[in-house]
């Protein structure tokens, strides 16, 4: 699972991906601070328990003594990357913070080309939005009033669209005698193979065809196609394959005026709006690695540590943070990563195990993956999701708690610990 987050400069990007990773990264008010890709890995809690709970419950009840630790509250498993404590799994996703984004992008303009191939491999876009409004659509700071959210919205959408639509349009007469050559599915073969590059598989784009057919049955044959047609069906493969969810960050300054609109216009078209404020959610993580507080991301209160020990600025420093938080009823970004991974892109969690009886791998470590795979991940889908040889050397799969075998394309339940047989 990989999320680029976009937007126009200044916006609060390298913020977001600085408090979501825990990494130090250039962090400034003015416009592209950030010029090559931050990439990252921020941890989330998944929605199910551990399978490590039920690992502990069939142990006992098969009489072996299972040794708990007290710090791990309970949980037995042994992740390779994340953690898990009381039986809450932390899975891994990667973000990539680009460069700033300015209208006329895809034509070289401000950082030009290069950031959005670094966009190219990622699931799902967040765009970072200023909903307090004080800076212009360059991202310069200019104090409330600078710009407007929805139109930093719109012409994201719209350099997105003319991104693909450069990519396309690259060649476009061959797309229009392989459709006289080999009928519909010449489009879907040319979209395909000008796309593959930045992550298309032939499902998305069959997907996306579909879906423009049904919005656009006026639209005429290709063959006389002018750019305002290639240009909607763009727009229409960059929702394929790159959805899009608004963080409206810098709420901690905003008023709600100034971003009602734009959360009105994405909310009403099904899309994902939230308040954020990263620099809230930075200065929490940092004062909670420092051991100052107590705090668990998502949660719109924390607990002061040592409070005798702090300094008079330490502690008006700690009061401001409590109040922003209750005031914002937390700082949105977790609420935001959880919508985006496990509700609109319908992440499941699978644990790939080598030793169906003890659910580990070939050293003994017990239940050392959590994959993210989407629904409807078929048992050989996740193979590949683990290895590609391992898709191709697909023999069956092993449901872990039952001993069942499942077939190839059976699809996957949320949780399931699988084990793959496989040609070596
Ligand atoms: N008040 C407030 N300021 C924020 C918030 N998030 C970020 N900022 C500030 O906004 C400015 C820009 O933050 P960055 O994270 O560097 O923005 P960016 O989008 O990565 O900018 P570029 O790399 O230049 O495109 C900095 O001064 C941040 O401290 C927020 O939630 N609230
Ligand atoms: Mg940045």
């Amino acid at each position: 699972m990989r999320i680029g987050l976009v937007g126009k400069p200044n916006v609060g990007k390298s913020t977001t991906f600085s408090a979501l990773t825990e990494t130090v990264v250039d962090i400034a008010n003015y416009p592209f601070t950030t010029i090559d890709a931050n990439v990252g890995v921020t941890y989330l809690a998944a929605n199910s328990q551990c399978a490590c709970k039920e690992l502990v419950a069939r142990q006992t009840e098969s009489g072996r003594s299972v040794e708990l630790s007290e710090e791990r509250k309970g949980s037995i498993c042994q992740p390779r990357t994340g953690a898990c404590n009381a039986h809450v799994r932390l899975v891994p996703v990667t973000l990539v913070d680009v460069a700033g984004l300015v209208p006329g992008a895809h034509q070289g303009r401000g950082r030009g080309n290069q950031f959005l191939s670094d966009l190219a491999s990622c699931d799902a876009l967040i765009q970072v939005v200023d909903a307090s409004g004080g800076t212009d659509i360059e991202g310069n700071p200019t104090g409330p009033g600078g710009s407007k959210p929805e139109e930093e919205y719109e012409f994201l959408v719209e350099e997105l669209a003319a991104w693909i639509d450069g990519i396309i349009s690259n060649g476009w007469s061959k797309a229009v005698r392989r459709i006289q050559s080999e009928g519909e599915s010449g489009l879907t073969n040319f979209v395909y193979d000008q796309l593959t590059g930045i992550g298309a598989t032939l499902l998305d784009i069959g997907i996306a065809l579909d879906s423009f057919r049904r919005a656009n049955p006026d639209i005429p044959s290709i063959s006389v196609w002018g750019d305002e047609e290639r240009r909607i069906l763009s727009d229409v493969l960059r929702r394929q394959l790159f959805p899009l969810y608004v963080a409206a960050n810098k709420a901690d300054l905003a008023e709600k005026k100034v971003y009602s609109t734009l959360q009105k216009q994405v909310q009403s078209a099904g899309g994902l709006f939230v308040t954020c404020s990263a620099e809230t959610e930075l200065a929490l993580r940092r004062a909670s690695k420092a051991g100052a507080i107590i705090y668990t991301p998502g949660e719109s209160t924390f607990n002061v540590n040592l409070e005798s020990e702090l300094n008079d600025a330490q502690r008006r420093g700690l009061s401001e943070l409590h109040d922003r938080i209750s005031r914002m009823d937390g700082t949105g970004l977790n609420e935001l990563l959880n919508a985006v991974v496990f509700d609109r892109l319908e992440q499941i969690v699978a644990y790939p195990v080598q030793d169906e009886t003890h659910w580990a791998d070939g050293d003994g470590r017990t239940l050392p993956d959590a994959l993210l795979v989407s629904r409807g991940t078929t048992a050989k889908g996740l193979a590949y999701a683990v290895h590609s040889d391992l898709g191709d050397g697909f023999i069956k799969a092993l449901d872990a708690r039952t001993g069942r075998v499942i077939g190839a394309d059976q699809e996957l339940e949320d949780n399931d610990v699988i084990k793959i047989h496989a040609k070596t």
